[in-house]
């Protein structure tokens, strides 16, 4: 499609670079994903992450799984990477000499459990062994930089994976910032962090990418320019996307400059 996201014209448009491969807790090369939906495994309950729990596969996109514990309501659902090590084969947590709980908030009466567990492993479909791939080991230090671009999912809606920039360092952690959404859904984390990809990571596992949105956002340490006497380029004008570089990003109409665009959510 005409409008589709290209991170090679973005980058040139917004005169930034990516993030390199060394800087992410991520397989070189991508993991295939061998789930299929409907199967069951075994994984951390993401709201009590002390009790493994039964999953069903509710979804796949690109290398990650959309999950939902057993006995959970449907509006707690997940998603894990395949080579994540919050998920294991079943048997793994008997074998590891643990229980099987109940998800936190399970639907039934606590003392229905054992039962619930063998009615639901019962005549269940396993994901296979091999499905699980081994987790990769973290970079040994934080290599990213402020300015940095990269893919990461939203935590507010992590079936997303957006556009994003590295807005400041700190130690270990690192600031995701999301192009064009006005710092709404930014969030600090671990540099090692399984929620954030190099560029072009959803392209090579078929994970669709969200285009950035469409709010400018402004960098504090760029100084307010003077109104520019140039007209913005061809290019700029017809690009459905507003630009993090304030220099491409702002043409300036009537008088008016650098109006920020209704915020959208
Ligand atoms: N406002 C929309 C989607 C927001 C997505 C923002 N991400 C892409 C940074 C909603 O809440 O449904």
């Amino acid at each position: 499609a005409k409008d589709a996201f290209s991170w090679e014209e973005y980058l040139k448009e917004t005169s930034s670079l990516p993030a390199p491969p060394g800087c992410f807790r991520q397989a070189r090369v991508p993991p295939s994903n061998d789930f299929k939906v409907g199967m069951k495994l075994e994984a951390h309950d993401p709201r009590n992450s002390t009790s493994v729990c039964i999953a069903t596969v509710m979804g796949l996109t690109g290398v990650r799984l959309r999950l939902r514990l057993d006995g959970s309501d449907n509006s707690n659902d997940f998603w894990r990477l395949v080579d994540s090590s919050d998920i294991q084969p079943i048997g793994n947590c008997e074998k590891n000499g643990d229980m099987l709980q109940p998800p936190l908030g399970f639907r039934m009466n606590a003392s229905s459990w054992p039962m619930f567990l063998l009615r639901t492993l019962n005549g269940a479909e396993m994901a296979p062994v091999i499905a699980f791939k081994k987790e990769p080991p973290g970079p040994p230090q934080n290599n990213f930089r402020s300015g940095m671009k990269l893919e990461a999912v939203d935590k507010k809606n992590p079936y997303l994976i957006c556009p994003a920039t590295i807005g400041e360092v700190k130690g270990d952690e690192v600031f995701v910032m999301f192009d064009g959404w006005r710092g709404a859904f930014d969030y600090w984390c671990k540099y090692d962090s399984r929620d954030v990809f190099p560029v072009g990571w959803c392209s090579l596992t078929k994970h669709g990418l969200q285009p950035p949105g469409n709010s400018v956002t402004l960098p504090k340490s760029v100084p307010i320019l003077p109104a520019s006497p140039s007209k913005p380029s061809r290019r700029s004008m017809q690009s459905p996307y507003r630009f993090s570089n304030p220099l491409l990003a702002l043409p300036v109409r009537k008088g008016v400059r650098g109006r920020r665009p209704k915020s959208e959510t």
